[in-house]
């Protein structure tokens, strides 16, 4: 996490509250998309947090991770959008999160419009749903790379 600390919260936002911004994913052989999305995200506010799928939940979600979880941690930490990473142990921890980080806005791709995941949400903050970049996805550069051959 980058140095911030209440004073330089206070000293840069003063009285205004500052927009806390959350996003959850897995963000596996990171691609034009992902850029895309936590570029976008963070113009929704001052302050990004992305709640990073663990290794042991991305299995859950059966999905087969190329780079580990510290290394996707790491990427995302290097981008100047991202401001903080938090592990993502499962789909329902975003509850508690909203409370435990005073979030004003979710977001998430559009490939989650509709779908049961973003019930509730509301109840706790604003829900943002921006429009997936097409054409691009990790399971398509794996394929690519693998020269076509199926891949998880
Ligand atoms: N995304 C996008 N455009 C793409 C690919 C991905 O905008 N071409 C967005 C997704 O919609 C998502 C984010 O990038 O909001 C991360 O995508 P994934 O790493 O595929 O996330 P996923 O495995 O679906 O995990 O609790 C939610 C889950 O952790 C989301």
């Amino acid at each position: 996490m980058k140095k911030v600390t209440q004073n330089t919260l206070w000293w840069v936002y003063g009285q205004n509250k500052m927009i806390k911004v959350i996003t959850y994913g897995t963000f596996d052989v990171l691609h034009y998309g992902h850029l895309k999305l936590l570029e976008r995200a963070k113009g929704l506010g001052d302050y990004l947090i992305v709640g990073l799928s663990t290794d042991e939940f991305c299995l859950e979600k059966s999905k087969e991770t190329f780079n580990k979880y510290e290394e996707r941690k790491y990427m995302l930490e290097c981008m100047k959008f991202v401001d903080e990473v938090i592990p993502e142990h499962s789909f329902n921890q975003k509850f508690d999160d909203f409370k435990k980080y005073n979030i004003d806005k979710f977001v998430i791709g559009s490939d989650y419009k509709g779908s049961k995941y973003l019930e509730g949400i509301d109840k706790y903050c604003e829900l943002i749903i921006l429009d997936r970049t097409p054409d691009i996805s990790s399971t398509k550069v794996k394929q690519k790379l693998l020269g076509g051959k199926q891949c998880r």
